[in-house]
This record gives C-alpha cells, sequence and structure tokens, in this order.
C-alpha cells in the first residue's frame, strides 16, 4: 500500500511540512473538532440513514450491463477507507464526516454556458431521474482499488436536465465550500473548494454516472453525499463528491489537485499502467478488504467503452 507517514502524500514539495510540524496540525485539526467527531456512536449514524428523504428510492433495480471480475468491497470496508479531504487528509474520516456533514437542505446549482441558470433542490432533482445500481470498479491514483454498487443515473440525464449550449465543450463540477461545517477547508493551503471536469463527451459517455446512493442505500456522508460522480475508467480523484454547482464552459477546467501539483495530477487522469506516478509505479493495485495486488489494466479495464474518446487527442497528457 502507499500509505505513507504522513497524510500530504499530494503536496507540492514547497509545502511539504516536516514530521513535528505536521504533528502540530494533526492537533489543531483534532481541536477543530475532527477528534469530537470520532466520539460519535453508531447508533446516531443509523439513525440519520433511516430518516433520509429518498430512502423509499431504494434498493434501485441493478443493471446487468454492469459486471465486475471480482468480489464487491464490503460495506463496512469501503466505509471506513476514504479519501475526503474536506475531513481530513487521512483514510479514516467516516466518523467526521458522518458527524459534521450536513446533506439536507441541498441544492444544486447549473451555471454557465446553459440555456438558463438554475438551482435545484437535491430531492426535486433525484425524483427526475430514473435511478438504477451499477457495479463499478474504482481505482485511486494512490494504488487502491475496490468494487462498490453504486446507485444513481447517467451523468447524460443530468446534462439533458441542465440544457448546456452547444458552444459548451467541458462541465465543471464543484464541492461546497464551508470550513465551519468541514475542517479540513480551514487548511488554507489547499485549493478549496474541490473542483473536478470532463469534456462534454467524456461526459455523455454511459460509463459516467452521477452517484446518489451504494449498498442498496442513499449514499452516507463518507462517500459524498447526497451527489457525487463515478468515472471508473479514471483515477478516483476525478470521482467529486458533494457535488454543489455544475458549470458548462468552454475553458478546461483546472480541477482541485492540478492546483495544488500539476507535475503529478491533470486533466485527464486515465487509468493505465504502463504510465507511473512520478512517485510511485501504476502497475499493479492492492484490492481493499484483501491480501491481493493485482494488474492494474489499461483504463481501468473499461477501454472498450472509452478508448474511442481519446482518438486524435494522442499529443495530451492521457495518463496522469
Ligand atoms: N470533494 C472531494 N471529492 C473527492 C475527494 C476529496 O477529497 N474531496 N477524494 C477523491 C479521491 S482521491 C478518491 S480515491 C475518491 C474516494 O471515494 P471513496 O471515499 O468513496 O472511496 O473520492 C474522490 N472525490
Ligand atoms: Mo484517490
Amino acid at each position: 500500500m502507499l500509505i505513507r507517514s504522513r497524510p500530504s502524500w499530494a503536496l507540492p514539495e514547497r509545502l511539504t511540512t516536516p514530521e513535528d510540524v505536521y504533528m502540530n496540525r494533526r492537533q489543531i485539526l483534532a481541536g477543530m473538532g475532527l477528534g469530537a467527531g470520532l466520539l460519535v456512536s453508531g447508533g446516531t449514524v443509523q439513525a440519520r440513514a433511516e430518516g433520509d428523504p429518498t430512502a423509499d428510492l431504494y434498493p434501485a433495480k441493478r443493471n446487468e450491463a454492469f459486471k465486475l471480475d471480482r468480489a464487491l468491497t464490503p460495506e463496512d470496508v469501503n466505509a471506513q477507507y476514504n479519501n475526503f479531504y474536506e475531513f481530513g487528509g487521512h483514510k479514516e474520516i467516516y466518523k467526521a464526516a458522518e458527524s459534521m456533514l450536513k446533506t439536507r437542505p441541498w441544492t444544486v446549482t447549473f451555471d454557465g454556458m446553459v440555456e438558463e441558470e438554475k438551482t435545484v433542490d437535491f430531492d426535486t432533482l433525484i425524483r427526475a431521474m430514473a435511478i438504477e445500481e451499477r457495479l463499478y470498479r474504482h481505482r485511486c491514483v494512490e494504488a487502491w482499488s475496490m468494487t462498490v454498487p453504486w446507485t444513481g443515473f447517467p451523468l447524460k440525464a443530468l446534462l439533458d436536465y441542465a440544457r448546456p449550449l452547444s458552444s459548451a465543450t467541458y462541465v465543471r463540477f464543484e464541492t461546497f465550500m464551508d470550513p465551519d461545517m468541514a475542517p479540513g477547508q480551514q487548511q488554507f493551503f489547499y485549493p478549496w473548494p474541490y473542483v473536478e471536469g470532463l469534456t462534454m463527451a467524456e461526459a455523455a459517455n454511459d460509463l459516467s454516472f452521477v452517484v446518489t446512493g451504494a449498498y442498496g442505500k442513499p449514499l452516507r456522508s463518507q462517500f459524498g453525499a447526497p451527489i457525487r460522480l463515478a468515472t471508473p475508467w479514471k483515477y478516483g480523484f476525478k470521482s467529486i463528491k458533494s457535488i454543489v454547482k455544475v458549470t458548462f464552459t468552454d475553458e478546461r477546467p483546472k480541477s482541485f489537485w492540478e492546483q495544488l501539483q500539476a507535475q503529478e495530477y491533470g486533466f485527464w487522469a486515465n487509468v493505465n499502467p504502463e504510465v507511473p506516478h512520478p512517485r510511485w509505479s501504476q502497475a499493479t493495485e492492492q484490492v481493499l478488504g484483501t491480501r491481493d495486488r493485482v494488474p492494474t489494466l489499461l483504463f481501468n479495464g473499461y477501454a472498450e467503452q472509452v478508448a474511442g474518446l481519446y482518438k486524435g487527442l494522442e499529443d495530451e497528457a492521457l495518463y496522469m
């Protein structure tokens, strides 16, 4: 595993801190409330899930077109190993996210190059969509992977709902910005809010999925409730969590990690075992919840569905 001794694995060199300074930051974070989050009981978490106003929509029918070559990652394993830097730069953010992320009311704004800008309540939006379950692989850039039963709807359906102008060539997604709620956002050296982007062609591909649930239930906080993305042929950081804004543009969006460290994290971020990260190999991956390290596949095994998107773009840095 590429679990590093400090959670600032992605920081540019100029921003990395000596271990002792880092420890102080951890203590500061604990003081800001991350520690308090650890006291929340499982019972409280369960109560929140049961009170979800979209609970009646689950479980949704599985779309059998999306199959897996390996077992599903157990829910408890997946739900206790997450990247969600808004709640801390380590993998055990689940209790902090469960106790601090407020998912209602939740609105999503559509703006930029659209026929008409609008803001819609999440509960209204999801009921305008036909949701289904898909079994997806997920490959983090840190060389671990998992398999998840996501529930949601094709991103294409969200594009249709938003009615972008034909001149829009990119779609940009933004996560909430609320440092009082999410203490990680008080870490000034990160370029908050978290931003990601896709080309319109990528967004319209059938694999691009808007996720509203997992394991047959509405999304739990640590998975990026109430609405996130899944683009399984790309490194996991493209799958932005807790989306509040969708902007259509003709300028390539600069994502969170690209703003932080452009030499290591680019716009395309397609999975490719033959193109190493500057600091580690991408040839294999640790399968979460198992002792297995398996070969990584081109486009994370989805080449058949997506390779065509990149014809004529061979000069681009497609694999970082
Ligand atoms: N807003 C936001 N979205 C995010 C992240 C994040 O820190 N903040 N981390 C990304 C990374 S690196 C990965 S691997 C996945 C992790 O999703 P999971 O915790 O559901 O496994 O979320 C992605 N989306
Ligand atoms: Mo990741």
